[in-house]
């Protein structure tokens, strides 16, 4: 992996930032990687964050959960980014919407990683009856995707695909800065369009039912109001 990391070296500083849902595999990555000492720490913000820095770059990583509180604080973790690290557990069909909706989304929509590389890793799939890349790639829409991007099979605890997860950074690291992309044949560039699974929008979807529930309750009432109660006006006017 040393020339590997050579080319990332060219450039005066990356940023990696590591996300994905709690047990995906991240810390294990980081380990696996064995690049130097990984760090957690718990900013003031308050979620754990661990980081690793090795030579020129900074790998960032924490947990997103569901509905998470933190969320808009992760910002001040996207500034900067040069690649989005995505880890996945294959093995988890369950948590592939949370996945969508909490992480993937908000990530793709945030300003600050508008000019990031995104490398999804496929990961744990040495474990049986997981799901494969093209699977995991159809479930979060990723043709939809307008950033360059890349999806990888990965096993963190036996380090199968981390080589080709490090060739593809440094391609996309090494040789251009984030404002100036260049699509590769390894890269998807397509436009993302906001075809979000409507799950997602499930929350404003009953807020959408319940407020024209109350809109039809309220013409409904007062249409009965209309009818059985007569205005209070004298008789000559209202007859
Ligand atoms: P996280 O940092 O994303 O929360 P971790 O995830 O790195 O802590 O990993 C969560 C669990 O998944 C760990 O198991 C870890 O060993 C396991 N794991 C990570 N990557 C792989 C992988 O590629 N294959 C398999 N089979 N397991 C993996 P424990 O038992 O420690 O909770
Ligand atoms: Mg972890």
């Amino acid at each position: 992996m040393g020339q590997v990391w050579t080319k990332i070296f060219k450039r005066k500083e990356s940023r990696i930032l590591l996300i994905g849902l709690d047990g995906a595999g991240k810390t294990t990555l980081l380990y696996r990687l064995k690049l130097g000492e990984v760090v957690t720490h718990i900013p003031t913000i308050g979620f754990n964050v661990e980081q690793l820095t090795y030579k020129n770059i900074t790998f960032t990583a924490w947990d997103i959960g569901a509905r998470d509180k933190m969320r808009p604080l992760f910002r001040h973790y996207y500034k900067g980014t040069d690649a989005v690290v995505m880890v996945i557990d294959s093995s988890d069909r369950e948590r592939l919407d949370e996945l969508y909706c909490d992480v993937l989304k908000p990530a793709l929509h945030a300003d600050e990683l508008a000019n990031s590389v995104f490398l999804f890793l496929v990961n744990k799939r040495d474990l049986p009856n997981t799901l494969d890349k093209d699977e995991v790639a159809a479930k979060l829409n990723l043709q939809s995707i307008k950033h360059i991007w890349n999806i990888i099979e990965t096993s963190a605890i036996q380090g199968d695909g981390l080589t080709d997860c490090m060739d593809w950074l440094a391609l996309h690291l090494g040789s251009s800065s984030t404002s100036t992309k260049k699509p590769s044949s390894q890269a998807v560039h397509r436009t993302y369009s906001d075809s979000s699974p409507s799950h997602c929008d499930k929350s404003t979807e009953s807020i959408k039912d319940k407020s024209a529930h109350r809109d039809y309750c309220t013409r409904a009432y007062s249409a009965f109001k209309c009818f059985f109660i007569r205005p209070n006006v004298p008789p000559d006017i209202a007859d």
